[in-house]
């Protein structure tokens, strides 16, 4: 695997849960794999479960792990070609790029939508300048659209609390007070459409997402009615994709927060949530702290999904 950036590069999504399962059960047998080969970490953003797991994972590996924070430390960097660099960015990332895929085998990269320029953003100019200059198999540690080491990791969480074979999945909008980037709901929906459960999608008129994730997935402007006979229901809050409004916040509307009155009805869901996440926002103390709340389980299957995604590029390095 050289890339990681959305379902497709994961191939068969059913043999990929397989493989995550076996790494699941036997983290440290596959050590030799990473022997004097180092993982680069590049963190635009903060991150607290991606970090961790990823290092993690990584260590499992056998791998060295080194971590860069672009705002703490290193120079800042100029991602325009054709600037004239006379402000208060030191260097360009077209030299940042290949000198850091000098010093490592595999570079993970968290590189947020930034919200001043859609196309921009959509166009994933960070993280296709790492795939294109660093010479080095690349993966999405969250990029400005999609968040796909998540999404893999809850759909193997997923796989392992389902009580029916097509269970119901609905992915709800909640409010927030800041605007959130798309990349979650987008790459859990990308994997949702590929997966073998009934995917519904509810949220306020207005927060509709890009159709090339949403695909042929249910829409639901009413969220009482999307919940009905959920199995599963994964919260998240995002802002505006749709032009005029695109980074813009449309609603923070409480009534869409998931309470124990919302959870009541569902099919005794599951409550899942990428973390981190605002409590009395998005989900309220009880139902974060039910038995519902597979959200700890959750965050621990990134380092699944993590070592899953490097052992594949190890492997074909
Ligand atoms: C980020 C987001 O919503 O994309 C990261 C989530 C994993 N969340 C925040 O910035 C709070
Ligand atoms: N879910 C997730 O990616 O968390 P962090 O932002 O803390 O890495």
């Amino acid at each position: 695997m050289r890339t990681y950036t959305n379902v497709k590069d994961l191939g068969d999504l059913n043999a990929a849960i397989k493989e995550a399962l076996e790494v699941k059960k036997n983290r440290f047998g596959y050590k030799h794999l990473g022997e004097n080969k180092t993982l680069l970490m590049v963190f635009f953003n903060s991150s607290l479960r991606t970090r961790l797991s990823t290092q993690k994972a990584g260590m499992n590996l056998g791998m060295n792990t080194m971590v860069l924070d672009i705002n703490q430390g290193a120079w800042k960097l100029e991602t325009e070609r054709g600037v004239i660099m006379d402000g208060d960015k030191s260097e360009h990332i077209l030299e940042a790029i290949p000198v850091m895929g000098s010093y490592c085998d595999i570079i993970g990269v968290r590189a947020f939508a930034q919200f001043e320029n859609k196309e921009d953003d959509y166009q994933e100019k960070i993280l296709n300048q790492f795939i294109k200059y660093s010479g080095r198999p690349v993966f999405s540690m969250e990029a400005a659209t999609g968040h796909p080491l998540q999404a893999f990791a809850d759909l193997i969480t997923i796989e392992e609390y389902k009580k029916t074979a097509r269970p119901k999945v609905v992915l709800t909008w909640a409010p927030h007070p800041k605007a959130l980037p798309q990349a979650v709901p987008n790459s859990f929906a990308d994997f949702m459409n590929e997966a073998d459960v009934d995917f519904v999608i509810t949220h306020p008129k207005g927060y509709e997402l890009d159709s090339k994730f949403v695909r042929g997935a249910k829409i639901e402007y009413n969220q009482d009615k999307a919940l009905e006979g959920a199995d599963f229901v994964y919260a998240k809050n995002w802002a505006a994709y749709t032009d005029p409004n695109y980074g813009k916040i449309l609603s923070k509307d409480m009534s869409w927060t998931v309470t124990t009155e919302k959870m009541s009805l569902t099919n005794n869901a599951c409550f899942m949530h990428c973390l981190p996440v605002r409590r009395n926002m998005i989900v309220s103390d009880d139902v974060i702290e039910s038995p519902q709340s597979i959200v700890i389980q959750e965050a621990a299957n990134r380092e699944i999904s993590a070592q899953t995604v490097i052992k594949r590029m190890l492997e074909s390095l």
